[in-house]
Formats: structure tokens, C-alpha cells, sequence
């Protein structure tokens, strides 16, 4: 009888220890809708040598009906921190998007040859400010403590912006062909947001299985 009881155990035990760590992927598509402005490029007004006589407008990322550059975040799940760098490459942000929880840091490299600085707003208040006077040079991370979008701009160029989204949960940006995916994710019912840095925010709920993946789409216009 013993020998049954510790049997049920321990069978128990193997069903119980699985579902401790499970977890489930959502995976979508940013979609987007109706006429697709034509943005002009952005005319370069110095530093010709490395930055070139213009910088494409990346405000409204858009091929194919899909919308690139939207941070998806699914709020209050456990996100793992992560270490952002925003670079700095021809006088252009790469990547124009970056995004990751509150507890993640946030460091700038300068790939150019010529003084760039890196100015972070929260709408007007400044955030962060700091010259980046050397090609190679990479600043020590900050810490992300708050959650909400900082606008990242150059004093130096004025056409130079990027966004650095703080999150409260695990998070993706969106591809060049509207992708994202989250996997780690504990099953149940979660709140997800969309957000673009001119189209606003979209939300929806998603219920993620224990195993396996869920899948959600947005959509811009
Ligand atoms: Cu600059």
C-alpha cells in the first residue's frame, strides 16, 4: 500500500512540477490601413562627409499593410530586464524603436565620427542628457526606472529622433513586416498593448495557453 501511496505521489508530484514552468508565445501581426502618407526625406544640413544629403523619415514605417516600429507589451506579466543600446550609425538612431521593462538599462554608442548628443524627453521634461563627442564611444547604462516612451532626440541633428519604450511587462517591437512575438509568457488572461509613436495605442485581451502560442493582431489606420 506504501508503495502505491508514494507511487501516486510522486506521479503527482511529475504532473504538478511541469506546470510550475510552463508558459505560452503570443505571436501577431501589426496591420495597417488606409492611405500610406509619403514622407519626404528629411534634408541633412551638416556633416555631410558622414551623414549624407538626407535621412529618411521613419515616423510612419509602413510596407505591405503592416506597420513596423509599434511596441507591444503584455502588461503585469513577469518580464526579464534586458540591456537596451541605442546606436548612433551615419547619423541616424539604429533602431529607431527600442523597448523593454522598467528595470532593463539603456546605454548609446557612437559609431560616427562626429559629436552627437543624446537628449531624452518625457513629453517636454528632460529625461537625460549627454554629448557623445567620439566615434567608438559607448556611454555607461542607465537604468530605466519608469514606465512611458522617451523621445530621444540630437541637439546636433536636428532630424536625428528614436524612442525608448519602458515597459510594464515583456515587450517586442514590431518588424519591417509587422511581426512581433513574446514568448515566456504564464498562461491566463492579460491585457496587451500596441503603441506608435504617431498613431496612438491600441489594446486587447489575450488568454495564453499553458503550452503553446496565441495569436493577436492590431491595427493602425
Ligand atoms: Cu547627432
Amino acid at each position: 500500500m506504501n508503495g502505491w501511496r508514494t507511487a501516486l505521489a510522486a506521479a503527482a508530484a511529475l504532473l504538478a512540477l511541469p506546470s510550475a514552468g510552463r508558459s505560452g508565445e503570443l505571436r501577431g501581426v501589426v496591420e495597417y490601413g488606409g492611405p500610406v502618407p509619403r514622407l519626404a526625406p528629411i534634408p541633412v544640413t551638416k556633416d555631410h562627409g558622414t551623414c549624407g544629403e538626407s535621412q529618411p523619415d521613419e515616423s510612419l514605417v509602413t510596407a505591405g499593410g503592416r506597420l513596423a516600429n509599434v511596441v507591444v507589451q503584455v502588461k503585469g506579466a513577469p518580464g526579464s530586464p534586458a540591456r537596451l543600446v541605442l546606436g548612433q550609425d551615419r547619423c541616424r538612431y539604429r533602431p529607431h524603436v527600442l523597448a523593454a521593462p522598467v528595470g532593463s538599462t539603456l546605454a548609446f554608442a557612437n559609431g560616427d565620427p562626429v559629436l552627437h548628443n543624446v537628449h531624452g524627453y518625457r513629453v517636454k521634461a528632460t529625461a537625460f542628457n549627454l554629448a557623445m563627442p567620439q566615434q567608438g564611444q559607448q556611454s555607461a547604462p542607465r537604468k530605466l526606472d519608469r514606465p512611458g516612451p522617451v523621445r530621444v532626440r540630437c541637439d546636433v541633428h536636428g532630424w536625428m529622433g528614436a524612442w525608448v519604450v519602458a515597459t510594464e511587462g515583456p515587450a517586442a517591437v514590431s518588424a519591417s513586416d509587422g511581426t512581433f512575438a513574446i514568448a515566456g509568457l504564464p498562461p491566463g488572461n492579460w491585457t496587451v498593448t500596441a503603441w506608435h509613436e504617431t498613431l496612438g495605442e491600441r489594446t486587447l485581451e489575450v488568454k495564453v495557453p499553458a503550452e503553446g502560442t496565441v495569436t493577436a493582431s492590431f491595427r493602425f489606420e
